[in-house]
């Protein structure tokens, strides 16, 4: 085992073999998969980006040249490599070269900036980060000259499109592949939505992802016809997995790929390239429905809509079902593993009112009080989970999963959920000190210890605000050393450190005490009741 493999936390042997018996992992790795799929499909569609249209056999040849070139560049087994790429046909063929080679993709998002991509190149000891020159009217090439300035072990800073001063990955040199990796072997790091000060890595094996890969092929009924439009970031657990592009190519079908989300842009894709599912987060449905409404685009082969990532609203569902016509699936899932899914041949009430069931029958669902306690069925509390496709533990993080994992290796998801006597699970809020907005997630406290490092900062908390459009917002209050410190110096300072946008507080209130729970901890229950009620009187 390579030194950082200890900083795994495997499957323990008794569950590993049940899994592997139950025939859920079947000993196939991702690059026999895409073989599979070059031999079977090599001539059928596999990825649309803007004018690029690969077959199976393109993209299986594109991976191939890609992992050669990796090779030659000192790239090898077990390497870890950040990859932040826009929805392109590329990205594909970048986590396919990378795992033929057994060397880990760390799923980044494009949102992503100096703070958290010098964090996982160092955490990961990252030999390599895998860009796009500029998307997004966003110059990622500055962002690695920094990055890689304060990582020592990045060695390469790969580019799509003109290099700059680094490599352009068009033009690698030609070198010999290793020995392909074990399917037990961890494929690539999902990243936590977080609720601690750094984000956390997810180790996912070949194994137990293309077991969630074929579940999930299976219930959303997958073939060779389907065409998936994938408009979240690919690298994210939904848009990858659930089923996601992977999922469709576990099926043998065409992922359709696009970076902008708006109607304007997609609909005319859905009518072209006869789109028949897609994945979307809540805010997105609204801004859909009210364009289809006006513009009366050709959807006609659009049978499924996907929305999942946040809470989604039971009217906003019935709407989508009417006005639409076609079937929703609500999506519940977590990098972490566990997926459930509303079936197509769910009751309304189903599909409406729930978050859908557990891909496999050996998901372990435990709804648990505050001590851990079994609660009677139908009751809300903390949902714990275990099985073939969640991890036991994160990456390097002992302390931390001590916290997040019981004795007996079940995840604390942080979600409070009930659990319906069809077994469906409805998701009624969380226990984690996260702020969902619209699906993105933000850790209150990673967010904070930035602030607390400000020289005008003596105190804070950050909370979820409710907000029509994302679900929820994010709000700092703030106790000041300095009372003529303002809400955008703040702001400003945390653009300038390099956070993700989407982290920087849509709100600050300033305030000079926290209100304390009866142990004088912050209670951010009052604090989150505190803006409520600011935001009802301003309205
Ligand atoms: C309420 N909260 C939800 C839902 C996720 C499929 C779909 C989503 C994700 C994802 C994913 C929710 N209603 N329908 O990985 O494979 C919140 C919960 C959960 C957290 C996980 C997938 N769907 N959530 O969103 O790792 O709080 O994965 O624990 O980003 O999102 O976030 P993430």
């Amino acid at each position: 085992m390579s030194d950082f493999l200890k900083h795994c936390t495997p499957w323990p042997e008794a569950l590993a073999g049940e899994y592997r018996r139950k025939g859920y992992w079947r000993g196939q790795t991702f690059s026999a998969l895409l073989d599979e799929r070059a031999e079977q499909y090599g001539e059928r569609l596999a990825v649309v980006s803007g004018q690029t249209r690969w077959r199976y056999r393109d993209l299986a040849a594109e991976a191939d040249r890609l992992a050669r070139g990796f090779s030659a560049l000192g790239i090898g087994p077990k390497d870890r490599v950040v990859v932040q790429l826009p929805n392109c046909a590329e990205f594909f063929a970048v986590i396919f070269a990378l795992f033929r080679m057994g060397a880990l993709p760390v799923f980044a998002l494009p949102a992503h900036r100096k703070l958290e991509i010098s964090y996982f190149c160092q955490h990961a000891e990252a030999v390599a980060y895998i860009i796009a020159g500029q998307h997004g009217g966003f110059d990622y090439r500055n962002l690695a000259s920094e990055v890689k300035a304060v990582s020592p072990g990045l060695q390469h800073v790969l580019v799509l499109g003109d290099a700059g001063p680094f490599t352009a990955l068009h033009d690698l040199p030609d070198g010999t592949l290793p020995a392909p990796p074990e399917a037990s072997d961890v494929a690539f790091f999902q990243l936590s939505g977080g609720s601690t000060g750094t984000p956390k890595l997810i180790p996912r094996t070949h194994d137990d992802y293309i077991y969630s890969l074929r579940g999930s092929a299976e219930i959303c009924q997958l073939s060779p016809e389907s065409v998936y439009l994938c408009v979240l970031p690919a690298g994210h657990n939904f848009a990858l997995s659930s089923p996601g592009s992977l999922g469709v190519f576990y099926a043998g079908g065409t992922v359709v790929l696009s970076n902008n989300s708006s109607p304007d842009h997609v609909f005319p894709l859905i009518a072209a390239e006869r789109v028949s599912v897609t994945a979307l987060v809540p805010p997105l449905v609204p801004v859909w429905l009210d364009a289809a409404a006006s513009l009366k685009p050709d959807l006609s082969s659009l049978k499924v809509v996907q929305v999942g990532g946040a809470r989604f609203n039971s009217e906003m569902a019935a709407r989508l079902v009417r006005e639409l016509g076609c079937t929703l699936q609500q999506v519940f899932g977590m990098a972490e593993g566990l997926v459930n899914y509303t079936r197509y041949d769910d009751s309304d009430a189903l599909v409406l009112h729930t978050q859908g069931r557990p891909i496999s029958p050996d998901d372990e669902i435990c709804v648990v009080d505050d001590e851990d306690q079994p609660l009677p069925a139908g009751e809300v509390g903390h949902l714990l989970t275990r099985g073939p496709y969640t991890i036991h533990g994160y990456y390097r993080a002992a302390e931390h999963n001590a916290r997040s994992f019981t004795a007996d290796g079940f995840y604390r998801t942080g979600d409070l959920v009930r659990q319906t006597a069809e077994g469906y699970l409805v998701v009624e809020g969380r226990a984690k000190d996260q702020i969902n907005r619209g699906g993105e997630k933000i850790s209150a406290e990673e967010v904070e210890h930035l602030l607390l490092a400000h020289q005008g900062v003596a105190d804070v908390a950050i909370v979820a605000m409710p907000d029509a459009f994302l679900g929820e917002k994010s709000c700092a209050f703030v106790i000041r050393r300095d009372a003529s410190l303002r809400a955008v110096e703040l702001n400003a300072y945390l653009r300038k450190l390099g956070i993700a946008a989407y982290k920087i507080p849509d709100r600050i209130e300033f305030a000079d005490a926290f209100p304390k729970t009866g142990v004088g901890k912050v209670s951010k229950k009052i604090l989150r009741q505190i803006i409520e009620q600011r935001l009802l009187v301003a309205s």
